[in-house]
This record gives C-alpha cells, structure tokens and sequence, in this order.
C-alpha cells in the first residue's frame, strides 16, 4: 500500500502540530504506523492522500451517521454559507435545532449550543455545580467527557489510549473535586456519597460507555444512578455525546427509558460541523448567563452553518424506519465479528448497542473497565492494521467504538466481516 504523501505531510505535520495531529488518538501512537491523511469522503468511504480508499467505520469518531457528504448535509451547508458564516447574534437555526432536540428528548426542557462535546461537559458541571451549591462530582473509571481539567482524572478513549487517564496540568485542587466510580457498579456510587455527605453537585456518566470501547449499561444501573442522586440531592448528568440521536432517535435516555437531569450532546447534532449542546430542566438551565450567576459563553456557538448541518441531520434521523436499519446493519456487523473470532479461534468479545460496537481482544464478559483494560492492546493493534491494510478503517484504539452508519450496505458489512477474519487469521 502505497503511504508516501501520508508519510511525507506526516512529516511536515510533526514540526507543527504536537503529535502530527490536532487530536491524540488520531495519530495512531497506539496503534503503530502513519496516519492516514484524508483528502476525502464519499458515503461510506474516504480516500487518502495516496489513493487508498477504506471503509470507514470511524465515521468520525460518531457524527457520520449519515456517512460522508450527505446531500441533505452538504447542500444545507452550502446554502447556509452563500448568507454568511457567523453574526455572533441569534438566528432562526439555532431556535429550530433546540425545537428539534427538545422535542425529541423531554428531559431537556431548555439547553444551550456549545462548539464541542467538551465545551457541553465542562458546562453542565458547572451549571449543576451552581444550582446544588456543592462542589464534588462523581465519575467513572474510563469514561470520557471532553478534556476540561475536573474531568481528566482516570478518564477514557485517548487519555486511556495514552495512559494518562489522569492528565498531566491538572491541579490536584482540581482532581481532589473528582470522585471516581466504577462503571456498572452501583455499590461503588453509593459509598462515595456516603463518604461525601451532602458535598457531590453531580454524577456524570456516559449511560453507554464509549470511551473504554463499547459497554452497555447493566439492568437496572442507570436507574439505579437516578435513585441515588434523588436520593443525595445530586444531579445525574447524562453525557450522550456519543449516544445522543445514536442509539435511538432519543439517545440512551429514550432506549433505557432513564431521565437524566442534564444531557450533554455533540457529534451528531452538528451533523459534522462542531456543535454541542447542554440542557435539561428548566430551573436547572436557569442558572446559566444571562439568566443566571453561572457563565458561560461562546463567539460560534449555535453558528450558521453548523446549526444547518445539525437541522438537515436529525431530519434525516427522523424519517420512518431509520432505527431499524441501523440496528440491522449493526447486528450484521456483529455477527460478522463474531463468526471471523470463532473461524479463527482468537479470543474476541464483541460488545454493541445499536450502530456502535466493539471487539475487545479479551475473554468474555467485558462489562467494566477493568476488564475492557485487560484487553490484548498489541493484538487489537495488529488487527487494526490487518484491516487496513485489507481497507477496512476502524478506530487506532482498543479504547473506543466502531460506528456503522446509514449508508453502509449488508454487502460493505460482509466485505468488512470477510476481512476481519482473514485479519485475524493472520494474527
Ligand atoms: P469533543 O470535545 O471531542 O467534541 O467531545 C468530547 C466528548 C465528550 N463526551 C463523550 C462521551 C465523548 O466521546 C467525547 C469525545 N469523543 C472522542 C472519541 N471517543 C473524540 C475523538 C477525539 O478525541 O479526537
């Protein structure tokens, strides 16, 4: 496989960019080789600065649920654009994506546009921080919300990856307001509050984790988690950053018929554009500026052009039988999983929730972090590039999810399944 021009922007890229890249897990340090410069997308396909084309089950590491260069997307972006790129003043678009989102997950009564997943974390922390008056938040062992300083402490996806799940530059005042729980495990929560009577703001959590790669919540956990911060007058923060509009119309909230006291949302609401978003009960949302004491702010929050990206994504997302397809296609890529591990013998756990999966190079069960951490990372390094090289694209990381999107085709799902046994077979 020819990687020349990946190999020489590469190059060029490090003298710039710590890293080559704008984004840890991108630079492919876990996994070994050159990154893959993309030049462009199409569906369910990119193609690389030498001609390569892979299918992509990255998809942007979740936004690309309609695949590359939707004509809905890309045709609402353009038009939005020929009228201005930012006024840094109310529009229209940003009201009708919050009517899209509010309509769709009741739980959120009001909510903000953010630029990005971590700018939704950081906020919601903040606002339940300001509403409870208390200053402690809980956690879970390997999940991931953004990089803000409170929520770099043993946290997930790159920073896992890395092995700096506790970041460097953080001030331990910071990490000292950060409990952590294991996820999955209920008990764990409820002596943390019982060690920090009345001090805990908030629990957040992603009720899918996505971070550690793909772990489904236990019966009954993030019910669970509800009845504990009613309980200790803590608020539970859903992060549906990954699963928001991605594993129901609804996200998580609505598959587990859970409601959070705050979402935080990104991704796919920006439809590939940077948006996040954070909300949630009203006398709750009260507290953020200009209504009330607890900043927050943003020069290209609820932009133009990303809030026409994010409209023409969920009315995509919305039409009739949507959910079903991505359901199907991502049992399919299961069960393709599945099939190439017993072929072959390799020791595979496969973990999905809808269109996001994992295959974890460990013996079954993986339902905690610890046991997604006991993961065979050199294996799942050499499978990774096993499929590469066969050009099937899944994420440079153990610690993450693969995203099957609306455009990929049973046939694409079995061309990948085909190659990820023959990945495996030369393991
Ligand atoms: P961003 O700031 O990257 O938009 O969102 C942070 C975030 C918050 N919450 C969850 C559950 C997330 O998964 C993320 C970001 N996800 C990672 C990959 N799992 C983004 C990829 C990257 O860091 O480059």
């Amino acid at each position: 496989m020819r990687l020349d021009n990946s190999e020489r922007l590469f190059a060029r890229a490090r003298r710039l960019i710590p890293g080559g890249v704008n984004s840890p897990v991108r630079s492919f340090g876990a996994v070994g080789g050159t990154p893959r410069f993309i030049v462009s997308g199409s569906g369910a396909h990119v193609r690389d600065a030498d001609g390569n084309e892979y299918l992509d089950f990255v998809g942007s590491w979740g936004p690309l649920v309609l695949g590359h260069a939707h004509p809905a997307v890309v045709e609402a972006v353009q038009r939005a654009a020929a009228d201005g790129t930012s006024f840094g003043a109310p529009t229209e678009g940003e009201l009708e994506l919050a009517e899209l989102i509010t309509r769709t997950m009741p739980s959120i009564e009001m909510l903000r546009l953010v630029n990005s997943g971590t700018e939704a974390a950081m906020s919601a922390i903040r606002i339940a921080r300001a509403y409870t008056g208390r200053s402690k938040l809980i956690k879970f062992n390997g999940n991931y919300h953004g990089h803000a300083d409170a929520l770099l402490v043993k946290a997930g996806s790159g920073a896992a990856t890395y092995g700096v799940p506790t970041s460097a530059g953080v001030p331990p005042g910071y990490a000292a307001e950060t409990l952590v729980a294991e996820f999955n495990a209920l008990a764990s929560v409820e002596a943390l509050f019982e060690a920090n009577v009345n001090q805990v703001a908030a629990v957040i959590v992603e009720p899918v984790a996505g971070n550690m790669g793909v772990v489904a919540p236990a019966d009954g956990f993030l019910a669970g988690l509800s009845r504990v911060c009613d309980e200790n007058g803590a608020l539970l923060i859903f992060d549906e950053v990954i699963t928001g509009f991605r594993v129901a119309y609804g996200g998580a909230q609505e598959r587990y018929r859970v409601r959070p006291d705050l979402t935080c949302l990104g991704k796919i609401i920006g439809g590939g554009l940077p948006v996040g978003a954070y909300g949630g009960r009203a006398d709750v949302m009260q507290m953020a500026a200009p209504l009330g004491p607890a900043y927050q702010a943003g020069t290209l929050s609820g932009n133009p052009l990303a809030t026409a990206a994010g409209i023409a994504c969920l009315r995509e997302l919305a039409k009739p039988g949507v959910f079903e397809t991505l359901e199907g296609l991502g049992a399919e890529a299961e069960a393709g999983l599945r099939a190439a591990a017993d072929a072959t013998g390799v020791a595979v756990t496969v973990n999905r929730v809808g269109s996001m999966l994992t295959a974890f190079f460990a013996a079954p069960p993986v339902t905690t972090w610890a046991e997604a951490a006991s993961s065979e990372t050199a294996q799942y390094a050499a499978f990774f590039h096993g499929l590469l090289e066969r050009g099937v694209y899944v994420a440079p990381s153990q610690f993450e999810a693969a995203f099957v999107s609306l455009v990929h085709t049973a046939e694409d799902i079995a061309f990948a399944a085909d190659q990820a046994r023959e990945a495996m077979a030369s393991l």
